[in-house]
């Protein structure tokens, strides 16, 4: 076959199939952790990609020593080589570089990661290697052998390596690549830096020959008496054995797979204890077969909207939430570990919140698990952010490559109520059929959840509108409305009116303004603590009385880096909107919102 046919190929490959291969539930596996020091080659003429004609070493026929996935060393003091990763300097994996190095802390380009390593594979074993997170493109390389490429800086992805690991010496080069694209999602525009690195945990899982590669364990939709899904297996065949067992539901459930190793299935049970903020209960539920046995810790919870209200295991609830960008502020870089996690979802909680809105992107598994256990609903979206090329058909498959990777992760994850598809997209054709085709993607994977997206109002005569046309697809009619900030006046607030134009559960996914912890002055003045403070209570007072108000999620929790933000001495590169400083410090207008979710609770208690 032609060679531009596989180059084609090569350049579509990235956004298929990958997510069918995705291994779920990496944590509860046999794992090597390859977390820790990284060699690493700051590269942004791409000298270790490139040959001097500009043409891709991986895609010559002949292996070239330069090319730097080669992990080439010089065999004597004659010969030219003109890398070298082990006396290069190291990284921390997980991490973004640019909080690692001053010399990048903004760097946007390409960076090389070598890992060495050792392991044993025993007989009838298979081995894969999986990337919690790269930002935004990784081509991969063991042993000089090409893996593959993966696009996308939020979302999971594993690779086989059974035929390419060695006992000794192996050597794993990545070259990551954060460069921002028109045609990108995100696209070149955001408001939150765009951290480059391996952010996430990289490790080797260890399996049988055939093993659970996917499965999904959840309440059928309308059904509180029954849990149903599918069990995949990574090369099933034909009636293989699978048992589900929830010891505590007394369910041992025995099941055959069909020609292509995978079984749906069905369970009734009337003793279910559902999930919910209050009482987050998981079960321990084992998937066994000859060869594996699987456990994870699973919510069984309903999720409806009736008109106005939104339903959790029948009952209205008000979403009493906050945004969050997945940053540690204190240490100004990208969170990427379980404590990370915990220090947000417990400010989360002191604030009162049964729900979280993880802005804009897919954030790190902990934080679903996490979210899980300590009873916090959630918000997840993908970065289809502002002004992304809806034109572009190529821009659509990245995004639902996305969207299908954070589905299949997080599917089994109680705490997920909402899938949002966007935010704050400008209306248009193609932006619209675009958000459908992603809306339609969403329930061909997970029909049980509820489908949003952050959207915009308008003004009319002093009118505040939202007619979106996407809002008739949406369960939930969310959107972001900054009155009192960048524009609107706070004093009229209260009084605003409303014409929402569907019957739907409203939800504010976005209001706030800046504040610089520490500032002191009057209410009018910007900046001040009391300037968001004032903000915060007008706001609440308009949004009690915004018609079908069924929860919100104020921008943000915490301060977080935004190279757009360049006030000096008050913004210096942050976004100053968090309730929280980042120097941890609780800024005035946290307890006015924690103040009036007491309220709200007791309403809806
Ligand atoms: C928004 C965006 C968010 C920004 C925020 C702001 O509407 O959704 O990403 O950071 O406004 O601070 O302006």
């Amino acid at each position: 076959m032609h060679k531009s046919f596989f180059i084609k190929i090569a350049l579509i490959l990235p956004f298929i199939g990958l997510s069918q291969n995705l291994i779920i539930n990496t944590t509860n596996r046999n794992t090597t952790t390859l977390n820790g020091t990284w060699h690493y080659i700051v590269d942004p003429y791409q000298t270790g990609y490139y040959n001097y004609r500009h043409q891709p070493y991986d895609q010559l026929p002949e292996n070239n020593n330069a090319a730097f996935y080669n992990n080439y060393h010089a065999k004597n003091k004659m010969e030219l080589v003109e890398y070298n990763f082990d006396t290069s300097p190291t990284l921390l994996v997980p991490g973004d570089w640019n909080s690692q190095k001053e010399k990048l802390f903004y760097y946007e380009g390409t960076i090389w990661y070598k890992k060495s390593f050792d392991y044993n594979l025993p007989n009838k074993k298979r081995l894969f290697l999986y990337f919690g997170a790269i930002n935004y493109k990784a081509e991969v390389y063991l042993n000089g052998k090409k893996l593959g490429t993966h696009i996308g800086g939020f979302t999971p992805f594993n690779f086989e390596i059974t035929s390419i690991v060695k006992p000794v010496g192996n050597y794993l080069v990545v070259k990551v690549d954060n460069t921002r694209h028109k045609d990108a999602v995100p696209t070149t525009n955001t408001d939150w830096w765009n951290y480059g690195g391996i952010t996430r945990d990289v490790k080797l899982i260890e399996e049988p020959l055939t093993f659970i590669q996917d499965y999904n364990i959840q309440l059928k939709k309308n059904d509180k008496n029954s849990i149903n899904g599918y069990v995949k297996l990574n090369k099933g065949s034909k009636s293989e054995k699978v048992i589900i067992s929830i010891p505590e539901l007394k369910i041992e459930k025995q099941l055959t797979t069909d020609k292509d190793g995978k079984v749906k299935f069905e369970i009734k049970s009337k003793k279910i204890k559902y999930w919910n903020p209050k009482n987050p209960k998981l079960y321990d539920v084992s998937i066994k077969t000859d060869y594996q046995t699987l456990k994870d810790q699973i919510g069984f919870r309903t999720i409806e909207t009736k008109e106005s209200n939104i339903l959790l295991n029948g009952k209205s609830i008000f979403l009493r939430g906050i945004s969050i960008h997945e940053e540690n502020p204190m240490r100004g870089s990208r969170a990427y570990s379980t404590d990370d996690a915990l220090v947000a979802l417990n400010w989360a909680k002191e604030l009162g919140c049964n729900y979280v809105r993880l802005a804009h992107y897919p954030h790190n598994e902990h934080m679903l698990k996490l979210a899980d256990k300590i009873g916090m609903m959630v918000w997840e979206e993908i970065p289809v952010y502002w002004t992304i090329d809806f034109n572009n058909k190529n821009t659509l498959q990245n995004a639902e490559n996305q969207l299908s990777e954070a589905i299949t992760r997080d599917k089994n994850r109680a705490s997920i109520i909402i899938w949002s598809m966007a935010n704050e997209t400008p209306p248009s054709k193609a932006r619209n059929n675009f958000i459908k085709n992603l809306i339609n993607l969403t329930k061909s994977i997970d029909s049980t959840r509820l489908i949003s997206a952050a959207l915009e109002k308008h003004n009319s005569n002093g009118v505040n509108i939202v007619d979106d046309e996407i809002g008739k697809y949406l369960d939930i009619v969310a959107f972001n409305q900054y009155t009192g900030w960048y524009g609107g006046s706070l004093e009229d607030a209260p009084n605003a009116k409303w014409n929402i134009k569907f019957n739907k559960p409203v939800v504010i996914s976005e209001f706030g303004g800046g504040a610089l912890q520490g500032l002191h002055g009057t209410a009018k003045e910007r900046w001040t603590e009391e300037y968001q403070e004032y903000l915060y209570q007008q706001n609440i007072k308009m949004i009690e009385k915004i018609p079908n108000i069924r929860g919100m999620s104020p921008w943000i929790l915490a301060d977080f880096r935004s190279p757009k933000r360049v006030l000096p001495g008050i913004q210096d590169g942050w976004n100053r909107k968090g309730l929280i400083s980042n120097g941890g410090v609780k800024k005035k207008a946290f307890f006015t919102l924690k103040d009036f979710y007491k309220k709200i609770k007791k309403q809806y208690n």
